[in-house]
């Protein structure tokens, strides 16, 4: 499967790059794709990279109308288009997926990976495979996971350098009740909210925090309303790009693998991308007059004490077949 897979996106380079894409079964096309983040985020970057590669890998009869900033609807708003068939594409957050497909909640396992050597292993594996397949009869195709980060806590009430001062914390979290249930652990006064209505919420002083990765915390400008940043990398957090099945079904074999081959290949350019920006972005946080401070070791090891309770009622959702597999997978990995 995986080789027929290479196969097609080798032969539609050859195709593209030979210019008798024509001789494919690809017939003009209008891809609406919608994403959360503005256009100049990593999201934005990458679904560009994916749009300018369908163009090329179809001869420029498939068109990507990429809509970022959420001008399409959140990310729960634009699942439901997907699978009503309103709606071609999107990437978003997994998280958002879980009322979809319970084994998403995988995903938002605090601390589940340490690095993204891991995350890149688990999720391009069989079990990452296993999960995206659970979205097959719900309606959606899912083409790749990128990558969405390590998460941060923002707030403005305090520096939290201990796990007491989260005390009250009012913490918008994704909707999402693993992350509801991980953050009321933590003692905060946790809130989900869609993601297109977090900067108002923080402006307005409606929610007191919020937790994401480096790259969103500098796109969204949330510096501008966000005093402190605490470096807690509690979950690794995946994006997913995924298609309405029930357009999915129209398109050719040819078609289809110039979404796939396009997906990959976007997803390797948002990795790397990410990761570059991820490095600098602390950095320019901190330009931008946000305080940091880390955890020391023993808070740290307190706070990831009290997240890691959630992990047996996750293990219980997805399933224990899926949880001890996802465990012996990182096993493996990490022996490697
Ligand atoms: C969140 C997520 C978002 C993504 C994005 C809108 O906090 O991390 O950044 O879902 O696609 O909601």
């Amino acid at each position: 499967m995986k080789l027929k897979k290479l196969f097609a996106a080798i032969g539609l380079t050859l195709l593209a790059s030979s210019g008798i894409a024509q001789a494919a079964d690809i017939k003009p096309r209008l891809i609406r794709f919608g994403y959360g983040l503005v256009e100049q985020s990593n999201q934005g970057r990458a679904v560009k990279v994916f749009a300018d590669e369908v163009d090329k890998l179809s001869g420029g009869k498939m068109k990507v109308r990429a809509i970022g900033a959420a001008a399409l609807g959140s990310d729960t708003q634009m699942q439901q288009a997907l699978i009503g068939g309103a709606q071609e594409m999107m990437v978003g957050s997994t998280a958002t997926l879980v009322g979809i497909a319970k084994e998403m909640a995988l995903w938002d396992t605090p601390f589940l990976v340490n690095n993204v050597k891991e995350a890149d292993a688990l999720l391009d594996g069989p079990v990452g495979a296993k999960v995206n397949a659970k979205l097959d009869d719900k309606g959606m195709v899912g083409l790749a996971y990128w990558e969405n980060g390590f998460r941060n806590l923002t707030n403005n009430k305090r520096p939290v350098a201990k796990l007491e001062d989260l005390d009250g914390v009012k913490l918008r979290v994704m909707q999402n009740n693993v992350f509801l249930d991980s953050f009321k652990t933590l003692g905060a006064n946790a809130v989900p909210l869609p993601f297109s209505e977090l900067f108002t919420a923080l402006e307005t002083k409606t929610v007191d925090g919020q937790e994401n990765p480096y790259n969103t915390i500098l796109s969204s400008k949330f510096y501008e309303v966000q005093k402190y940043l605490t470096v807690t990398n509690h979950v690794y957090s995946p994006w997913i790009v995924t298609v309405s099945k029930k357009w999915w079904d129209t398109l050719s074999k040819d078609e289809q693998a110039v979404l796939r081959a396009a997906a990959i290949k976007s997803r390797d350019f948002e990795r790397k991308d990410t990761r570059d920006e991820a490095a600098k972005a602390l950095a320019e946080l901190k330009t931008k007059g946000m305080q940091i401070n880390e955890l020391s070791p023993a808070e740290a090891a307190r706070m990831r004490g009290k997240l890691t309770q959630v992990n047996a009622s996750i293990a219980t959702n997805v399933g224990m077949d899926l949880w001890n597999e996802t465990q012996a997978e990182l096993a493996k990995i990490r022996s490697k």
